[in-house]
């Protein structure tokens, strides 16, 4: 086992490490396929094992949730193991991938939809679940095909349903289509739509370990956490620990998009620096690193940094903090110097107003002003004094709303104002320079 506090270094994963082999989809990605590639194997033995030394084995891989709020796995899973109070338990699976920038759990459903069925199982088996729910997004048709075939092929094989893989336990794999909602991807929203109702989040507490899908005890979990549980398991959550630094562990699928040379997913080490990954895996900055603007390292809720700071940044949970971002769904878009940094933020904002879901008052007056205000100084006809305005809307929005798509629409506009102050300014003067020539040519 490598010891992560040591390192000085992280990156350039081998092969033979990492957890997602069929990412590029060169190989078959049914049952045989997957059978070839070491899923499925020891489950039964995992199975058997039971809720303890799967929870066991999460927690000492340091493994934390890959949706967007990194929180612990295996801390997470484990509040599901109350006395039985006769209610069925049940896990939902988050592929409700709307996140601009991300794609990494499609690319896992559309290449190496085994590991998921298998990652259900094992996750549901930590929980005492009797079922999956597999909700995708209503956009991923050809994905949720192969979803629905891998489970198919699962069933059929005896690794699901009665008497899972031999083991004496019974699970079902569901999957669900949603219909097109991005706040759906917030997990009480989700369970409202899975409950046939609109998706509307709700106030928590309850968590959904306590009340969650059909009131029942629910851990909604991301695509890409639940996927990797079989091979932690596997290989022992010392091994996972070992990659990546204390707190920030394992490996990690990065979406890398925007002015590269070579947009990608990739499967990396935790911790790598943002420019090594940019580097290394999509070739590079159009144009070259000099002509980077900025990145929002995160997919887009998570404030844009610019050149000076992305060439120091980390690519993991604390390291990303510490420069006043996060790293969200590690879905990097990179803009470089021919960007009109302001209009992307208001584009942004746009979606956030066209998403928000209106049931509070912070986050559905609040964006729709933040987006008017954008949009202003995307022309430039606006007063500096605005810039300030927004600050103060975006802090209004911050922490005040009942779900976290206000907050995520309110980091932009302050990630904009933190680092491009200047060119908000120079907009606003080169628009009024431009109408004072105009009044002095009418006159
Ligand atoms: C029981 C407690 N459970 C927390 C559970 C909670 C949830 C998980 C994390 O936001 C972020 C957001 C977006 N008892 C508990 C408990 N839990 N305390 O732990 O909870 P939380 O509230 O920290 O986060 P969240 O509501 O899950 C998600 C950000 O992700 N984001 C968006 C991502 C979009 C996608 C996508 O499209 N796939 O992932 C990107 O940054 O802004 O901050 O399960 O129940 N005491
Ligand atoms: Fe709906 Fe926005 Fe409130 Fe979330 S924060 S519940 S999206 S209005």
């Amino acid at each position: 086992v490598r010891h992560n506090q040591t390192k000085t270094k992280f990156g350039n994963l081998s092969d033979e490490d990492r957890i997602f082999t069929n990412l590029y989809g060169r190989h078959d990605w049914r049952l045989k396929g997957a059978l070839a590639r070491g899923d499925w194997y020891k489950t039964k033995e995992m199975v058997l094992k039971g809720p303890d030394w799967i929870l066991n084995e999460v927690k000492s891989s340091g493994l934390r949730g890959r949706g967007g709020a990194g929180f612990p796995s295996g801390l997470k899973w484990s509040f599901m193991n109350k006395p039985d109070d006769g209610r069925p338990k049940y896990l939902v699976v988050n592929a409700d991938e709307g996140e601009p920038g991300t794609c990494k759990d499609r690319e896992i459903m559309r290449h190496d939809p085994h590991k998921l069925v298998e990652g259900c199982l094992i996750a549901g088996r930590s929980m005492g679940a009797r079922a999956a729910y597999i909700y995708i997004r209503g956009e991923f048709y050809n994905e949720a095909s192969n979803m629905q075939v891998a489970i198919n092929e699962a069933y059929k094989a005896g690794l699901i349903g009665k008497n899972a893989c031999g083991s004496g336990y019974d699970f079902d794999v569901f999957m669900h289509r949603g219909a097109g909602a991005y706040i759906c991807g917030e997990e009480t929203a989700l369970i409202e739509s899975l409950e046939g109702k609109q998706g509307k989040p709700r106030l928590k507490p309850p968590f959904p370990a306590d009340v969650g899908v059909f009131g029942c005890p629910t851990t909604v979990a991301n695509v890409e956490t639940v996927a990797v549980a079989p091979t932690i398991c596997r290989r022992g959550g010392s091994w996972f620990v070992s990659f990546g630094r204390t707190r920030n562990s394992g490996t990690k699928l990065f979406n890398i998009s925007g002015h590269v040379n070579n947009p990608c997913t990739v499967e990396e080490e935790m911790s790598i620096p943002l420019k090594e990954l940019i580097e290394r895996h999509a070739g590079g900055v159009t144009g070259g690193w000099d002509n980077l603007l900025g990145v929002i390292p995160g997919g887009s809720s998570t404030p844009i940094i610019p050149k000076n700071v992305c060439a120091e940044a980390i690519m993991d949970f604390d390291g990303l903090v510490a420069v006043q971002t996060s790293l969200g769904t590690a879905a990097l878009i990179v803009m470089n110097q021919q960007t009109d940094v302001i209009k992307a933020i208001a584009r942004l904002m746009e979606f956030y107003k066209h998403e928000s879901c209106g049931q509070c008052t912070p986050c559905r007056e609040g964006v729709s002003w933040m987006y008017k205000i954008l949009t202003r100084f995307v022309s430039g006809d606006a007063q500096p004094e605005e810039i300030d305005a927004l600050w103060e809307v975006s802090k209004q929005v911050e922490g005040h709303s009942i779900c976290a798509l206000g907050d995520g629409a309110a980091w932009p506009a302050q990630g904009l104002i933190r680092h491009f102050r200047p060119v908000i300014e120079q907009r606003m003067a080169d628009y009024a320079a431009r109408k004072a020539s105009a009044s002095a040519t009418v006159v």
